[in-house]
């Protein structure tokens, strides 16, 4: 199967969206030249990464699409419906605001005109409030949405057994091995990672922009590598990217890895770029039914605490600890 990563860069405050959504659709367009089947796109991908900052109500109903069907939401309704005329499947993230009223960072795979699944973000980054720095970047992702109430669930399209994450989410290997526990073999993630940061990332030094930058891409790169080998799965990963607005700086490093962990193609850019690379699924069996066999190797017995406690709990100081407690 040929797939892509379509990398989407900078989209500034206040954007025109019909020009954003040309951009997405100039990409869409590059990939039926090149023959691609399945293309994913980024986090948030038709507006700026508007967590952030501190919106009014006014201003948010921008930047949210009706979720219900958002195929049919008339700002992004035409790229969905090029997407269909051209036969590629695509895999794109958007605010999602319910009819019920309520707001997810969402991602839709959308297969000749259908939705054939819908993700909701789990594990949503940063503040509620903004931080007291007045130059910080905030990330308000968690006053603007719900965490996401849809679970880690994988679904068949293209042949292929396929499961959608959000950015933070690809940091959590507890999400990945819900969809590996389901026999994923592509995993879709497409994020918003901001380069320089300290007060939402810390920093145990002080660093330049760009070595902070640098971090931040080995950080992205070592969480898709590891996941996608532990799980013995394709991934496939797309940045919005670039310095929105000339200063709010996010990595690149949109990556195709192999169920071994090695990077198959990568983004050269910081901008608008089609990643492709064509990817063979009977790779996956080869983890799958030696090294990473769950139904042989794992040991459920010992794994209770992943999915009852929450938080270190950590052991009292007189616990001794050589290994006989
Ligand atoms: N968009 C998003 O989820 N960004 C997060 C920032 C992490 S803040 C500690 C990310 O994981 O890239």
């Amino acid at each position: 199967m040929r797939v892509a990563a379509a990398q989407v860069g900078a989209v500034d405050f206040g954007a025109d969206r019909k020009k954003t959504l040309a951009r997405l659709l100039k990409l869409l367009e590059q990939a039926a030249a090149e023959k691609v089947e399945l293309v994913l796109f980024p986090e948030t991908t038709f507006t700026t990464f508007f967590p952030r900052h501190l919106l009014t109500p006014e201003q948010l109903d921008e930047y949210f699409e009706h979720g219900d069907d958002v195929t049919q939401s008339p700002k992004v309704k035409p790229f969905f419906d090029r997407a269909k005329e051209l036969e590629i499947d695509v895999s794109i993230g958007f605010a999602e605001r319910t009819s019920a009223g309520e707001q997810f960072n969402t991602c839709v795979y959308v297969s000749g005109g259908q939705i054939i699944s819908k993700y909701r973000k789990v594990h949503l980054p940063g503040t509620v409030e903004p931080f007291a720095n007045p130059d910080a970047v905030n990330q308000l992702e968690k006053r603007y949405f719900k965490p996401g109430d849809l679970g880690f669930k994988a679904f068949r399209a293209k042949g292929a057994v396929m499961g959608m994450l959000i950015c933070n989410d690809r940091r959590w290997p507890e999400a990945w091995r819900v969809l590996g526990l389901q026999g994923v073999e592509i995993v879709l993630i497409g994020y918003n990672t901001v380069s320089a940061a300290p007060d939402l990332w810390g920093s145990r030094k002080v660093m330049t922009d760009e070595e902070a930058e640098q971090t931040a891409l080995f950080h992205h790169k070592l969480v898709m590598q590891a996941n996608s080998y532990m799980n013995s799965t394709w991934s496939i990963s797309a940045a919005r990217c670039g310095a929105d607005d000339g200063k709010y700086g996010m990595i690149a490093g949109s990556t195709i890895i192999n169920p071994e962990g090695e990077i198959v193609a990568e983004s050269k850019t910081k901008g608008d770029e089609l990643v492709v690379a064509d990817i063979d699924l009977t790779e996956c069996e080869q983890g799958k039914t030696k090294t990473f066999d769950f139904s042989r190797h794992r040991r459920i017995e010992h794994y209770g605490v992943i999915s009852t406690q929450t938080g270190v709990i950590e052991l009292p100081v007189e616990t001794v600890t050589n290994g006989v407690h």
